[in-house]
């Protein structure tokens, strides 16, 4: 499934970095894209939403 997140605290490529590890250690085969300036996650992955959210959450970012 796809999923779009907005995420307003991800401020910078280091932060990107880390949001993105949090969803391949959830799901190692999900595309993951990031765009800083906009803020939008964009997630195509086999794990629930739910555990996506969680993983973004954990990771220490808020999702909007
Ligand atoms: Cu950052």
């Amino acid at each position: 499934m796809a999923y779009e997140f907005t995420v307003p605290d991800m401020a910078c490529s280091a932060c990107s970095d880390t949001i993105t590890k949090a969803i391949h250690a959830i799901d190692a085969g999900a595309t993951v894209q990031t765009d800083v300036k906009t803020k939008q996650v964009n997630v195509d992955t086999e794990a629930a939403e739910a555990d996506i959210r969680r993983a973004i959450a954990d990771a220490g970012y808020t999702i909007a």
